[in-house]
């Protein structure tokens, strides 16, 4: 028999990682996560504000006080004061979204609400002020209310042209002091989270997929949309799609299992494809075949992805998950916090909300949307939930948040490493930089911020906010330009 030894190999590198000079550092928010003023400077109800619950829960018939969002952290009325933060920080980036009920209340109006948009513009002067640069998004799960309920939301082709004329007030109002966007937050969490992510009011068991995947179409042509009015009204933009971004590994290397993978990879790469090469992929065209759906995509359609590519590739990243042949294994526990499915992995931690802890995945994958796509990478959200306690040290409150340090610590240098194996990344905005509402949830407890802000699930609290102590480790991470972080023990 062949005795050969093989020598183990090590993830971790020989020198540490080098980040480029212009690496945008920074963290990442969402409108509805933050602003609360839910229903002040003439805006109108989004998804958001029914939804008391979170993403996997239904949403109820309006507004109810133990709905956390519609307070939100106050960021409506303290921006000023959190982007000072953000500043002292070192940020070089601040990623937010423009809540589309702000600027068309009900989403079907033909004029945009001069309110809503003279908030954003005061939002961008502080930024300037700061010498930070915006990144935003242009929906993230915040469709209005009005076009879920009268339109079922992105199943109607009419909501392409309603968010087209929202996306050029946008660019016509800021294309030439915000030079990033994102056209859709986690655009292939659609298929996952119809209400939240499209808007779509149709309870899950009624909802076809045949229904559902053209609400997926219609997403898909309005980004090309956007993408193109961007070019003719705002050139030198850059546009991004956004992918819910999380590999998955084979349970076991039995081919059915690494078959079984790469499908569930293919269901989001697919959305990356179309954004970055302008068609569906053919697997994916298989995949509608066999599911027996046909799509309505006209020659125009065709013409708006084929011509209208993204700029850059955007994504979220929190964890990986498994996936095997099902039809071979017996029951099985899901991971608690994936809203995209897949298996828990036998070899890692998870955060105490369940999302399992995989910093080389974050290599992983920016190595294969670097090679598929060879566009620049930006990671727009990674970080860690955690339950914080706030304590006092020398007479100031703060929060000794070892565990999120050491989380951010691993993931970037994993994003070190990825820019030594050759991969072109922007930047990386920490999700939740200062302590927010959770999507899944709709928590505060659930917090990812380097400030602490004073409030609780009860909604009680007086907002103040605090400097936690991994509030000072980004700061050096900023300023030393990534040489602070540490290699993983
Ligand atoms: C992403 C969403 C964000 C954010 C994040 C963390 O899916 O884009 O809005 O909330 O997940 O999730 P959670 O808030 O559920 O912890």
């Amino acid at each position: 028999m062949d005795k050969r030894t093989v020598t183990p190999t090590s993830a971790a590198a020989a020198t540490a990682p080098t980040f480029p000079a212009n690496f945008l550092w920074g963290g990442a928010t969402a409108a509805n996560q933050i602003e609360g003023a839910y229903n002040e400077g003439g805006k109108g109800l989004s998804v958001q504000d029914v939804t008391p619950g979170g993403l996997m829960s239904p949403p109820v018939a309006g507004p109810t006080e133990d709905n956390l969002k519609l307070v939100g952290i106050d960021f409506y009325h303290r921006f000023a004061e959190d982007i000072a933060l953000f500043a002292e920080m070192g940020f070089k980036v601040f990623r937010f979204s423009i809540a589309w009920s702000r600027i068309f209340p009900n989403g079907d109006e033909l004029e945009p609400n001069q309110e809503g948009l003279e908030f954003y513009d005061r939002v961008l002067d502080e930024l300037e002020k700061h010498g930070i640069e915006p990144l935003v998004t242009i929906s993230h799960y915040e469709t209005p209310l009005h076009l879920a309920n009268e339109y079922n939301g992105w199943t109607n082709r009419k909501l392409i042209d309603f968010y087209a004329r929202y996306a050029r007030v946008l660019f016509e109002r800021y294309g030439s002091r915000v030079k990033y966007w994102l056209t859709f937050n986690e655009i292939n969490s659609l298929l996952h989270i119809p209400f939240m992510s499209g808007g779509i009011p149709t309870p899950a068991e009624e909802l076809t997929e045949q229904t559902l995947y053209q609400a997926m179409h219609h997403e898909l042509v309005a980004s090309a949309l956007a993408t193109k009015i961007a070019r003719e009204v705002a050139p030198g933009v850059q546009i991004g799609c956004m992918i819910l971004a999380m590999p998955t590994y084979p349970l076991t290397p039995h081919p059915d299992d690494v078959l079984a993978a790469m499908h569930a990879e293919q269901g989001n790469f697919a959305f990356g494809d179309v954004h970055c090469r302008g068609a569906y992929p053919g697997y994916f065209l298989r995949k509608l075949r066999d599911r027996g759906i046909t799509l309505d995509i006209t020659d125009m359609d065709r013409e708006l992805l084929r011509e209208n590519t993204v700029d850059f590739v955007s994504f979220s990243y929190y964890m990986s998950v498994c996936e095997a042949d099902r039809a071979k294994l017996g029951e099985i526990e899901l991971g608690q916090g994936s809203i995209m499915g897949g298996i828990p992995n036998p070899t890692l931690q998870a955060s105490e909300w369940g999302w399992q802890i995989d910093p080389i995945g974050l290599r992983v994958v920016l190595n294969q949307f670097w090679d598929r796509w060879g566009k620049p990478l930006f990671i727009v959200e990674n970080g860690l939930g955690a339950k914080d306690v706030l304590v006092e040290v020398g007479g100031v409150k703060t929060v000794i948040d070892d565990a999120r340090i050491s989380y951010l610590n691993d993931h970037l240098y994993q994003v070190g490493e990825a820019i030594a194996d050759g991969v072109d990344v922007l930047g990386y905005t920490t999700w939740g930089c200062i302590d927010l509402v959770s999507a899944s949830t709709a928590q505060l407890s659930k917090r990812y911020g380097f400030i602490f802000v004073d409030r609780h699930d009860d909604g009680s609290g007086t907002l103040e906010r605090y400097r936690k102590k991994s509030f000072y480790w980004y700061h050096d991470v900023i300023s030393s330009n990534g040489d602070t972080l540490a290699a993983p023990r």
